[in-house]
């Protein structure tokens, strides 16, 4: 079981390096943390972007860049499809997303004919290793699907659960936060989160154990749930955070960072190759985990499988 950033990250080097499309690479904190990531033997990075300003950036930052193999692409939206096609096409082991807009880059991951679709719902999870929480803790959907209902919630959670089992995290115990913990109609994710919770007690939801809806200080605290009278097997230990809209998820996660002094990695689940993103402000650490963190989930199981 993976309990911090610097397990994921050392498990990641332990697997061998693998072949990274970047797509944008035009950012000097992509570019960090992708040497890094060299340095460390981690990754074999594959740079799609416009060539002369990724070498000023490189030389600028010190950066030999002999390391890395760029393809020059001038356009935006055929750098992301480039980088997208490469992954599709077995070139590259696994995705990241550079200097580009979040929905630009989802729309090529979501492309028919070379995109990285599966069967099922694809979903965006945040895993954070904060200094005041004993294990890590997996945000989702913050980055993806902006209103799901209940049918695309489920999917969300099974998407988590199985990324759990990829971190060697076993039954992860599952908050499905909402503001309080009282089912109202007039609160819609209430009612959505009690559901889930009655699913996976019928057994129609597996591999974890669901709880909500829980307000986020029972969910954090044991100590506040037991003030609040509520009885949780999840409340203070929950591997899974989730969240009733992305914009909850985004704000929540990114308060954690910026608040909380976490740790963060972020990845696309569901998709046939795996898919590393995180936002464009990113410090070139988190960066670097997202890339150990898309590194293992191409090493875990079927490499064409990362769902
Ligand atoms: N999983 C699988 N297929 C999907 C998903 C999904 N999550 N979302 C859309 N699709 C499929 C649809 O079934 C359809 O076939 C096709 O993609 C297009 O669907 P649309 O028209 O509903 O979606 P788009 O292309 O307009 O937008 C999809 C995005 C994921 C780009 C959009 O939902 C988006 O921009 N999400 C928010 C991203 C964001 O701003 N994140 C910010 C945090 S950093």
């Amino acid at each position: 079981m993976i309990k911090n950033m610097e397990e994921l990250v050392k498990k990641a080097v332990s697997g061998g390096k693998k072949i990274l499309s970047v797509a944008c690479a035009e950012d000097e904190n992509v570019l960090e943390a992708i040497a890094r990531a060299v340095d460390i033997d981690l990754a074999y990075p594959l740079l799609f972007g416009d060539k002369g300003v990724i070498v000023d950036l490189l030389k600028k930052i010190g950066i030999e860049n002999s390391r890395f193999e760029i393809v020059d692409v001038k356009d935006e939206n055929e750098a992301v499809r480039q980088a997208v096609s490469a992954v599709s096409s077995g070139q590259a082991d696994f995705l990241m997303k550079g200097l580009v807009s979040t929905s630009k880059f989802l729309k090529n991951v979501l492309d028919k004919e070379y995109g990285l679709r599966s069967s099922q719902l694809l979903s965006h999870a945040a895993i954070l290793s904060l200094p005041s929480y004993h294990k890590l803790l997996i945000v989702t959907d913050g980055g993806m699907n902006e209103h799901p209902d209940i049918g695309a919630k489920i999917h969300i959670l099974e998407n988590s659960v199985r990324l759990c089992e990829k971190l060697g995290i076993v039954n992860p115990k599952v908050a499905v936060l909402a503001g309080v913990e009282t089912v109202s109609e007039k609160q819609p994710e209430t009612v959505d989160a009690a559901q889930m919770s009655k699913m996976n007690f019928n057994g129609q939801i597996k591999n974890c154990v669901v709880d909500g809806p829980l307000a986020i200080d029972a969910a954090l605290s044991s100590e506040s749930a037991t003030h609040k009278n509520i009885k949780s097997p999840v409340a203070g230990d929950a591997d899974i955070f989730m969240v009733p809209s992305m914009s909850a998820g985004n704000m929540l996660a990114k308060s954690l960072i910026y608040l909380a002094s976490a740790q963060a990695a972020g990845a696309i689940l569901g998709t046939s190759k795996p898919v590393v993103m995180l936002s464009r402000s990113d410090e070139p650490k988190t960066k670097l985990n997202s890339i150990a963190l898309g590194s293992l989930l191409a090493q875990s199981g079927k490499a064409a499988d990362c769902s």
